[in-house]
């Protein structure tokens, strides 16, 4: 760890050559910092895929993996499979993640979108939305990414949203999720849910609701696995309003209570990101900034956020814990809603 670092991650590893570009001079307020060749995904990145986008990202023996959210030709989504050496430029499987069921029969959803990638303990795991007689989270872990083994959908129809946390908190595992409902949602929170086997999910909470703040004002959802910090969960997430042209997708920052991540200890009244690049106000749904991973070095503090940009491309963004805990504690706002355990 650097020697003069405020804050530090917790059972984060060392990334020595995670991307990076340093913060700029003329940067405004808000400490996070576009990468300059955004976006990283162009359009049709591989035969038969015209977009890829709202994609997770992992360090992988010395390289990166990711799951990525490829559009087809045909305008259905499923998950693709792409590897990289320095994290920015991708090579893609030409063929979709081929689960397999329980029985080791192929197994593939219907559609498959927003997947998010999560290693806890030795087994790594895909979260995304898919068909369960209507939109909801479909599951899956793979230990050496060439078996992918699907599991229990953790719950019912609608949800869209699902983040696991990357450890088990007091032995059980950890979702955030934002129920739903089947179309384009106009309202959401984001809950907790907690399993002792993945199989079985219970112990419901409340963690945030939208705010009255107009950019986070229709509804929130889960975006990066929570990084764990001396200060609590920091959690990347996203925040939408509504206006007479459509939705608007921008990325705002809380902390989470380290052993009861249903509190909200600090939540950014200000978004972290918003549409302001041609790549996140043009595209095929303009106005989107959906964070969906970070790859984040606990040595230096340096984070990178991957995030889907007009769902058409990927782009990423950087900040330093130090940075985004002082930003986020500086502009934070709790509610009732937020610091309470979250049960009714
Ligand atoms: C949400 C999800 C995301 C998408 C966003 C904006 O409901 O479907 O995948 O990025 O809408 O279109």
């Amino acid at each position: 760890m650097k020697p003069n670092m405020k804050y530090k991650m917790i059972g984060c590893n060392d990334v020595p050559n995670m991307p990076w570009q340093d913060k700029p001079e003329d940067l405004g307020a808000i400490p996070v910092w576009r990468y300059t060749k955004n976006p990283i995904i162009g359009r049709n990145p591989i035969p038969g895929v015209a977009r890829i986008f709202n994609s997770a990202v992992m360090p992988y023996k010395g390289k990166y993996i990711g799951v990525f959210r490829a559009e087809q030709t045909d305008g259905m989504p499923f998950v693709y499979l792409g590897r990289s050496k320095n994290g920015v430029d991708w090579e893609f499987d030409h063929e979709r993640v081929p689960f397999v069921d329980e029985e080791g029969k192929e197994f593939m959803p219907r559609y498959a979108y927003d997947p998010r990638l999560v290693k806890v303990e030795d087994t790594y795991y895909i979260i995304w939305c898919q068909d369960f007689y209507g939109a909801a989270i479909g599951m899956a872990k793979t230990t050496d990414f060439k078996k992918f083994e699907r599991v229990e959908n953790p719950f019912l129809p609608f949800n869209r949203n699902a983040v696991l946390f990357p450890r088990k908190i007091s032995g059980n595992y950890v979702m955030l999720s934002r129920p739903s409902d089947s179309g384009h949602t106009p309202f959401g929170d984001i809950f907790l849910s907690e399993s002792p086997d993945l199989v079985y999910w219970g112990k419901h909470r409340h963690v945030m609701s939208k705010s009255e703040k107009w950019w986070e004002s229709l509804k929130i959802g889960g975006g990066a696995a929570p990084i764990e910090t001396s200060e609590g969960w920091l959690l990347f997430y996203h925040g939408v309003t509504g206006t007479c042209n459509g939705y608007v997708y921008s990325i705002g920052g809380a902390i989470l209570d380290r052993d009861n991540p249903s509190k909200v200890l600090y939540r950014c009244s200000t978004f972290l990101i918003t549409p302001e690049e041609w790549y996140e106000e043009r595209g095929f749904v303009p106005n989107v900034c959906f964070p969906c991973a970070t790859i984040h070095d606990a040595a230096t503090g340096r984070i990178a956020i991957y995030y889907g940009a007009a769902d058409s491309y990927v782009a990423l963004a950087f900040t330093t814990l130090d940075d985004i805990i002082d930003y986020i504690k500086e502009h934070s706002i709790v509610r009732e809603t937020d610091t309470e355990i979250g049960r009714k």
